[in-house]
């Protein structure tokens, strides 16, 4: 009796903890929301998410805002040769039941443009995503260390190039 209850409290724990790393609104499930910890004195920064359309319907990533950040895009990253090339889009297009993984170093990413304060490992701070159909999400988003995500800090610095040219 008494074991099955420590279970069935376990269980409840868990359950717990899964739930508090995602954030719902409508059928938009939003999880893994990472920002990479500043190195030096840079002024961007990057956040990845992963996004899932968990509805019957398609619906369209409009804008990301984030007070941390005087300006936040959406921005893609494709490998031409050599070079890494970023560019700006203005929405994300997420077909019913589609998931949306961001990463380092290929695809998507939200770009932290101007940050108003150094991004440290264990900090986080409040990000707001706007769909077309599910609305507004608010989410909290974690910073990691900078290396946690690639081994090298290669796009940062690629990052930092860009928007300073
Ligand atoms: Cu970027």
């Amino acid at each position: 009796m008494l074991n099955r209850l420590m279970i069935a409290l376990v269980t409840l724990l868990a359950t717990t903890l899964v739930h508090a790393h995602g954030t719902h609104a409508g059928s938009i499930h939003v999880e893994q929301a990472q920002a990479r910890a500043s190195v030096g004195n840079q002024s961007n920064g990057a956040a990845f998410l992963t996004i899932e359309n968990q509805g019957k319907v398609d619906d369209v990533l409009q804008s990301v805002a984030a007070p941390i950040a005087g300006k936040v895009e959406i921005h893609t990253m494709t490998m031409e040769g050599d070079v890494m090339k970023m560019r700006t889009v203005e929405r994300i297009e997420l077909k019913a039941g589609e998931t949306i993984e961001m990463k380092s170093g290929q695809g998507y990413h939200i770009m932290l443009i101007g940050l108003k304060k150094p991004l440290k490992a264990g900090d986080s701070f409040p990000m707001q995503l706007s769909f077309r159909k599910a609305g507004k999400v608010r989410l909290t988003v974690t910073v990691v260390e900078a290396g946690a995500a690639s081994k090298s800090g290669q796009d940062e610095q690629m990052h930092e190039h860009h928007h300073h040219q």
